[in-house]
């Protein structure tokens, strides 16, 4: 270790190399020739291969291929403060044991140090990392994901304060232990330990498991950090629109995972005129200043986005934005080109090499459900010119959306902030691949957070609650609404443009819209249909209905969802008050005549 560090970050390196025995210490610069050695030495242990325009492949071991919920742990002193939502172990528990496994973990391996910082460097809103990892992969990927090297270094070495994110494979080369393409191991262990600010991820190479600034550090970590400083850590895209007069509005979105955040953050409008630019795709911090304006920034520098789905079609910016300079991982692929489902017609690919690397003979998946792009936000032709703003942007508005095919409109306004909340609150959606689990199967997912809130869920939802004097206005939005016959009523991805747009007339106040007892939907003539497929147009109203009967068991399913929890007290009182609100307008519109 040449380099100048300051003594408490010297410290946590020289400790954990004590502990996992590797055979060297690389602190990572972050520089382009770094990236090609992690590129090259994965080529050489048979874990990637290069295709086209500088893009790599990697295949992981088909047991280590997205999140393992079950085996994530927030360990707070106190149990209560896990709440009834996160696995909890007790911190020095969960220490002695990970102590344990990890004592020699990186024998035979290089313990790369990667400084990083998670948001623009040098902005007041950014928190700064150090992750060890004896993982290429994470090495590259960090590169691409968070502004890692020496910048970070240099202010980390001034500022002081760091999250200690620890990662190994666990795979240690001992006498006589021959490396595999892959190496994990099943007994994974995420934990993290919100007062010491600290991340030991063990057993797995993948995704939010093993890309420490990403879910565990900006989502889990710092949702903590943030109900103690009073921000808001939210898994949520960033976007700004600009409509065909200049004037631009700026939306943070929720939505749970693989529900098309991605998609809507790189969304090219069908309508004329209107510009929709990324800063985000699944992370903002929110901070309000002191005229109570709520400002965010994206705390990572690149974009993990699921693969399959992904098109000229359904994405054509995220599809310039991965020609070059990209990590796939669990994709297909033929004559250097990345294949997946959904990317375009088979039927002229005729040697595909799944992402198991067999020959695809049309019985197994080309590519993994949770086949995923790392690319830096720098490669995105519609990156917004505030993504690196040391400032923020002015959030204008807050959406919120799951994946739903009954009940919930197309969009409405609540009537509130306070309301806004019960109903970011309220989300559910259908699982996905991108975590271990049942696909499909629908959870309640509160503000799309479910999975990545680092403490009491009933302290979380408070935390919303007090800071709701300062929020915009809240929207909820669901593209996924099917018809009897079970056909999609709504046509999503470019035409989303259209609910943007009755959005802005709302913020703009030109919009008056129509009242319901959930909230304010459009008036079907508001909704701008200029070149909408009639099938859809004509079944506007149907999308903007409130059914009061299955509004009225939506809202007592969700009071059953909160008694079934056990908050040990920390759940708002308010949230009951607020469900009564909505469910005696629902009552009281149901004894009047029912067309809303
Ligand atoms: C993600 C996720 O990878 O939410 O963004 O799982
Ligand atoms: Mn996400």
């Amino acid at each position: 270790m040449e380099q100048f560090l300051n003594p408490e970050i010297k410290s946590f390196i020289l400790s954990y190399q004590e502990l996992f025995s590797p055979n060297s210490v690389c602190i990572c610069n972050g520089s382009d020739e770094e990236y090609d050695r992690m590129i090259q030495l994965m080529i050489e242990s048979g874990t990637a291969e290069r295709l086209a325009n500088n893009n790599i492949l990697v295949r992981s071991d088909p047991q280590d291929v997205a999140r393992v919920e079950d085996r994530t742990f927030i360990c707070s002193v106190k149990e209560e403060d896990a709440g009834p939502t996160n696995n909890w172990v007790e911190p020095s528990e969960m220490k002695d044991k990970l102590n344990g496994l990890m004592s020699g973990a990186m024998m035979g391996r290089v313990m790369y140090v990667i400084p990083f910082c998670m948001g623009p460097l040098g902005s007041d809103y950014s928190y700064y990392g150090i992750q060890l990892t004896d993982s290429p992969y994470v090495v590259a990927n960090m590169k691409k994901m968070t502004r890692m090297g020496q910048k970070a270094l240099d202010l980390m070495n001034e500022y002081g304060n760091f999250v200690r994110c620890v990662h190994t494979v666990a795979y240690p080369l001992s006498e006589g232990v021959k490396d595999v393409p892959w190496p994990c191991r099943e007994d994974k262990y995420i934990a993290h330990f919100p007062e010491t600010r600290e991340i030991l991820s063990f057993g797995s190479g993948y995704g939010g498991n093993a890309l420490l600034g990403k879910k565990c550090f900006a989502l889990r970590i710092a949702s903590c950090i943030a109900k103690d400083e009073g921000w808001l850590a939210e898994h949520m895209l960033i976007i700004k629109i600009t409509d065909p007069n200049e004037v631009t509005r700026t939306v943070a979105a929720a939505f749970p995972s693989a529900c098309g955040k991605t998609n809507l953050a790189m969304m090219q409008p069908s309508l004329a005129g209107w510009k929709v630019e990324v800063i985000g795709d699944d992370i903002a911090w929110m901070k309000s200043n002191d005229k109570g304006e709520l400002y965010a920034i994206n705390p990572e520098a690149g974009f993990f986005g699921v693969a399959p789905g992904t098109s000229k079609k359904t994405n054509p910016n995220a599809m310039n934005t991965i020609r070059q300079n990209t990590i796939f991982t669990n994709t297909g692929s033929e004559d250097g080109k990345p294949i997946w489902e959904g990317i375009d017609s088979f039927a002229h690919f005729k040697n595909i090499i799944t992402w198991k690397k067999v020959l695809h003979d049309g019985s197994d998946k080309v590519a993994h459900p949770n086949a995923r792009f790392t690319v830096s936000a720098n490669e995105c032709p519609v990156l917004s010119n505030d993504f690196n703003n040391l400032k923020g942007v002015k959030i204008d508005a807050i959406l919120v959306g799951g994946r739903r095919d009954e009940i919930i409109p197309l969009v409405f306004q609540t009537f509130d902030a306070q309301e806004g909340v019960l109903i970011g609150a309220s989300l559910t959606s259908e699982m996905t691949a991108a975590a271990k689990g049942t696909v499909g199967k629908v959870r309640r997912d509160p503000f799309a957070m479910l999975p990545f809130c680092g403490y009491n869920m009933g302290d979380y939802f408070k935390h919303w609650l007090a800071m709701s004097e300062r929020l915009p206005a809240i929207f909820h939005v669901n593209w996924f609404r099917k018809d009897k016959d079970g056909n999609f009523m709504w046509p999503g991805f470019g035409e989303n443009i259209r609910v943007l747009e009755w959005i802005f007339g709302r913020l703009k106040g030109e919009y008056e819209g129509k009242k319901t007892p959930i909230g304010t939907v459009p008036k079907v003539e508001e909704f701008n249909v200029k070149g909408l497929d009639e099938k859809y147009s004509k079944q506007l109203s149907e999308l903007f209905k409130v059914d009061t009967d299955a509004y009225m068991e939506f809202f007592e399913e969700l009071e059953s969802y909160f008694q079934s929890l056990d908050f040990k007290g920390r759940f708002p009182s308010e949230f009951n008050d607020l469900i009564n609100q909505f469910k005696n307008r629902l009552a009281n519109a149901n004894s009047s005549p029912k067309s809303l």
